[in-house]
């Protein structure tokens, strides 16, 4: 019995090995054209081995969504996530809800995460972040909802936000939104403020408002 495993892996390792071989124009094409949804950046401990794109086969809801996708075999410590930053003088004093659709496809952990930065004293501060560490996305799942909610101080600069993911596998979020709510609905997480010494610098490509959340738009120099 034994035997017979060892060989009945050998030859799949084997074919796995010609199809590959014979799908490598194909995936290469697919790669070039792989192009992060408008307004969304690639960022994290290894952006090398992580892919960020627009995925118009794979959709929650309209057409397209987002994929956060490990190339190889990542080990479970490495991670990468996907960002927008926007700047936070309309939500100063609120009490704000991330949303978001997500679906995993043998992913070690995936899910929302949201960062507010400010100054405090003229340094910059971490005053909130929340990377959803209790309600990941593990193994393949099908679309369910995540929430992030935080409250934004006055303090407040920018709030980033996107999707995490850690290890191998494959993330896609949909449908995401970012809304004001009420008292009632309680915080996700407990701050995790942070202080440094360090000034504030305003980091470039900060949007006025969350943009292209349902990852409709068009990639630039993409006809659709
Ligand atoms: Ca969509």
């Amino acid at each position: 019995m034994a035997e017979m495993n060892l060989r009945g892996k050998g030859w799949k390792r084997r074919t796995s090995a010609l199809l590959l071989v014979g799908l490598v124009g194909i995936v290469a094409t697919a790669e070039l054209t792989a192009q992060p949804p408008e307004a969304w950046l690639l960022t994290g401990q290894d952006t090398a081995h992580y892919r960020l794109s627009r995925d118009d086969e794979v959709a929650y809801a309209g057409e397209a969504s987002m994929r956060l996708a490990a190339r190889g075999n990542r080990r479970n410590s490495q991670w990468a996530v996907s960002v927008q930053m926007v700047d936070a003088t309309a939500y100063r004093g609120k009490r704000m809800r991330l949303r978001g659709y997500l679906r995993g496809e043998e992913v070690r952990s995936g899910g929302l995460w949201l960062r507010v930065d400010g100054i405090i004293d003229g340094n910059y501060a971490m005053l909130a972040l929340d990377n959803a560490e209790d309600r990941r996305v593990e193994g393949t799942q099908d679309w369910a909802i995540q929430d992030i909610v935080v409250d934004v101080p006055p303090e407040s600069v920018t709030i980033l936000f996107g999707a995490m993911i850690t290890g191998d596998g494959k993330i896609w979020v949909d449908e995401m939104s970012f809304d004001e709510v009420s008292a009632d609905e309680a915080p996700t997480s407990d701050g995790e403020r942070q202080l440094t010494d360090s000034p504030y610098t305003r980091p470039t490509g900060v949007f006025g408002i969350p943009t292209n959340l349902d990852f409709e738009k068009t990639p630039p120099g993409r006809d659709r």
